[in-house]
């Protein structure tokens, strides 16, 4: 790729872009500017390839993968990788700098322009709260590099994923204006603008015999789409990530003040301003928030009318709309596509209701991510009646035909009472996929078991044809080759860099197992890498840490079934062994801890406290700290998680099982040597048997075994009056660490109900770590594994699980 692009070109284009878009040349540039100008050159490449691509395709069926997050993190280096210029744009920066400095400019303006700089002034574009978005990231680059004609949709937040502030070991929540710099990779179209309608009401209408409906007085918003063009590895194929913004109407349409309506004029301004401000901060939680709604039918809408437009510009008709397109929901936040694009088939195609429902049908594919019910969205009736009237009644319409359809299959009232899509008053949007969609997908074995024998069994009676697994998979070359450039050296000289395009030729690095040599420079790899962080935590939060202590790291979403709390009671626990036993043989360790909690969550921002006063408790005591000390790395991002993966060598995977539907920061530590300690959940149980039991540290209860105790009856407090080491522990944290926080709650919560089974595993996680650290006095046995654990991951990349997607779902050829 590219080779017919130089380094004196690129010098060339940059001098351009910083001219004409700035006004500036080298010797008055800021660094934002020469950034953008970098930023813009990489663009102009990537949109010169869409340009020719759609004219000489245009035939082929499409993908258009709708989800409300896409944490993309840094662009810069992602799109230098794919296209093959990391080298040359080096080069290229450093010849430019190089004649700054032969210009004369003094050396203190001389700073702050190294390709590493521009990597650094890039912000995250933290368009997701965690797992679901990042999974929607690391996707669209595989669909990419596999050659699928894809687009992604979603919503052009102004702010994006919180910035985490911790004061007094306190969580505080600061916005995120990434568009200010991070607006450089977007391409607005105006021209492709298209309106949403909400509020109002509808009228009926006989028109030549037949009954037509009207949306009246309805609150109009445009949804102007911004375009990110998405590069792929090695290849010229560009697809694109389309963001959609919001705008008021009314400052281009007066005649709302004309006719002397400005009140209504002005609402419709306030709620246009404020439906793409913010990304809500919840993972795994659902709150019924009428704002939520709107986003939701705001990017679902939008994103619908501008596939349609497109479709109609190139095929004509709509009948043939499902040969030519899928619809992949993530997860059910976009369901509404479902009555959307039946209001668009019935009242502006003006189909029969059958015609439009079978087209419909064979257009829609969902994938679940979660069982937690907390977690399902449940909308009242009453909001999406008020704001989506039209919406409403086609979904009062599918629910009706699908509740006749049940009778008929001769199904009881109880069973059909849990089927339905409309109950008491609640939307229930997982029902509405399961019914409508052609393909519904888990994301790990062991959550797509769970989906077809719990949440939807009975569907599954129904049509099993239709429910499948996909386990998640990574971006392996921004998790392994890009973060890790030194073990992507090693890799290749022991296999080639076949593995890029062919994750599984990890695999061949099975037989360097017994390499004295690789083996000992994959630990000095690995040692630099924590040194690197080292300096991170250092800088940015002024603590030491020592390099030849065990990394292990916790770095997830805060939430009480991934049970951060349970390794706070180990390392609790820890300390009081220590203090009882000051000569014990032990290797130090470094206990990272990275996690934002959702603003209203009460519990998960009590948990970050407790981190706090417990790294203040043990990293002050003078004893202990020799062998232990604990970090919380803040504001956790995915640019922070490109640091501290590669230096991490315990990844801890520990959610109460049954719980985490697949996990994927699990493959990412595994990419990078890390040993996994963890339950059997999620992707966890394909890790293990993928990379063999004697390279993984296992413990604790089996879903089955949870669900049993719970079902027979499960005691915490049991435990915690026969178990003294966890008495001492618990009875600590009840009795406070002097910093005037109670942290009552959370040992109530224990031990009156611990939804999550932590008493119940504490002592097998307990055990497993000690085993872990055995293991770690045998570097040879330890880097053994470490391999194992890289030699198996080709099986959890993304490219491998995006060719399942387009294989078993979406009948795409993969272009490669
Ligand atoms: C829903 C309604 C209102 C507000 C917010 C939400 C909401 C937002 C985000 C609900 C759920 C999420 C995110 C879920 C998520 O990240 N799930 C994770 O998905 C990963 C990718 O499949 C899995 O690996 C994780 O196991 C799963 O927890």
């Amino acid at each position: 790729m590219n080779t017919n692009i130089s380094v004196g070109d690129i010098k060339k284009l940059f001098l351009g872009k910083l001219k004409h878009h700035f006004g500036r040349d080298l010797k008055d540039c800021t660094r934002t500017q020469a950034f953008r100008s970098i930023c813009l050159v990489l663009r102009d490449i990537m949109a010169q390839r869409l340009s020719e691509k759609t004219e000489l395709k245009g035939e082929e069926r499409e993908l258009h993968y709708l989800s409300i997050e896409f944490l993309l993190g840094r662009s810069l280096s992602k799109n230098a990788f794919n296209l093959g210029l990391t080298e040359k744009i080096k080069q290229a920066v450093s010849e430019l700098l190089a004649s700054r400095k032969e210009l004369g400019i003094p050396e203190d303006k001389l700073s702050g322009l190294s390709f590493e700089d521009f990597l650094e002034t890039e912000p995250d574009a933290g368009l997701g709260n965690g797992g679901l978005g990042r999974l929607a990231a690391c996707y669209l680059d595989s669909m990419t590099t596999l050659g699928l004609p894809a687009t992604g949709y979603s919503i052009c937040y102004e702010y994006g994923i919180f910035k985490q502030a911790i004061i007094d070991g306190a969580q505080f929540e600061m916005p995120d204006p990434w568009l200010e710099v991070g607006d450089v990779w977007l391409i607005p179209r105006i021209e492709e603008t298209v309106t949403v309608r909400f509020g109002g009401h509808i009228e009926e209408y006989t028109d030549a015999g037949v009954t037509k409906y009207r949306h009246a007085d309805s609150t109009d918003v445009l949804a102007i789409p911004k375009d990110m063009l998405i590069s792929g590895y090695r290849t010229n194929h560009v697809n694109k990530l389309r963001l959609w913004a919001a705008q008021s109407p009314t400052e281009i349409d007066m005649t709302l003040f004309a006719g002397g309506k400005h009140i209504k004029a002005m609402e419709q301004n306030a709620m246009a301003q404020v439906i793409t401000k913010v990304l809500y901060p919840d993972d795994n939680h659902f709150e019924g928030k009428l704002l939520r709604l709107r986003q939701q039918y705001f990017f679902v809408s939008a994103t619908v009318q501008s596939i349609v437009r497109e479709h109609k510009q190139k095929h004509g008709d709509l009948r043939n709309f499902h040969m030519r397109h899928v619809i992949h929901i993530n997860d059910t936040h976009p369901t509404l596509v479902i009555p959307e694009l039946m209001r668009i088939l019935l009242d502006e195609e003006g189909m029969e209701w059958d015609e439009a429902w079978t087209i419909v049908r064979r257009s829609v594919a969902y994938t679940n991510h979660t069982v937690m019910s907390e977690a399902l969205e449940c909308w009242p009736q009453n909001i999406v009646e008020m704001l989506l009237p039209r919406v409403w009644r086609i979904l009062c319409e599918i629910n009706d035909r699908y509740i006749t359809a049940l009778r008929e299959e001769g199904l009881g009232e109880y069973t059909i009472s849990q089927m339905a899509i409309i109950w008491n008053g609640e939307v229930r949007m997982a029902n509405l996929c399961a019914y409508a969609c052609f393909a519904v997908n888990g994301v790990s074995a062991l959550h797509s078991g769970i989906l077809i024998r719990d949440i939807f069994a009975l569907q599954y009676n129904r049509e099993k044809f239709k429910f499948l697994n996909v386990t998640n998979g990574v971006d392996h070359r921004r998790w392994l080759a890009q973060i890790n450039p030194e073990l992507h050296a090693l890799i290749s000289d022991a296999i080639g860099d076949g593995y890029l395009t062919r994750p599984n030729e990890l695999r061949k690095l099975a037989s360097h197992v017994k390499d004295a040599r690789l083996l000992e420079d994959l630990a000095a790899i690995k040692r630099r890498n924590k040194e690197r962080l080292a300096h991170y935590v250092y800088r940015e939060q002024g603590i030491v840490v020592d390099p030849d202590s065990i990394f292990d790291t916790q770095v997830k979403r805060l939430h009480e079934y991934k049970r951060q709390l349970l390794n706070v009671l180990r390392i609790l626990r820890l300390y009081d062994e220590i203090r009882e036993n000051p000569n014990a043989n032990m290797t130090p360790r470094t206990f990272f801890f990275g996690a934002k909690a959702a603003g209203g969550y009460y519990m998960a921002k009590l948990i970050i406290r407790l981190i706090h006063s417990v790294a203040e408790l043990i990293n002050n005591d003078p004893m202990a700290s020799r062998f232990m000390k604990v970090v919380f790395l803040q504001n956790y991002r995915v640019s922070v998680a490109e640091l501290l993966i590669p230096a991490s060598e315990i990844s801890e995977q520990i959610s109460i099982a049954g719980k985490e539907a697949s996990g994927t920061g699990n493959m990412k530590f595994m990419l990078n040597g890390a040993l996994t300690v963890g339950t059997l959940d999620g992707a966890n149980v394909e890790i293990s048997e993928f990379v063999g039991n004697e390279h993984i540290f296992i413990f604790g209860l089996t879903a089955q075994e949870a669900d049993r105790l719970r079902r027979e009856g499960y005691s915490s407090s049991a435990i915690y009056s026969v178990h003294e080491p966890l008495r001492r522990v618990l009875d600590r944290i009840s009795a406070g660490f002097g910093d005037e926080v109670d942290y009552g709650d959370i040992v109530r919560s224990l031990l009156i109900s611990d939804t999550y089974m932590l008493l119940a595993d504490f002592e097998s996680y307990c055990r497993i770590q000690k085993t872990a650290g055995e293991k770690y006095l045998s570097p040879r046995a330890w880097n053994t594994s470490s391999l194992a654990n890289i030699s198996a991951a080709g099986a959890f990349a993304a490219d491998r699980s995006v060719a399942q997607y387009a294989d078993h779902i979406w009948n795409l050829q993969v272009g490669r």
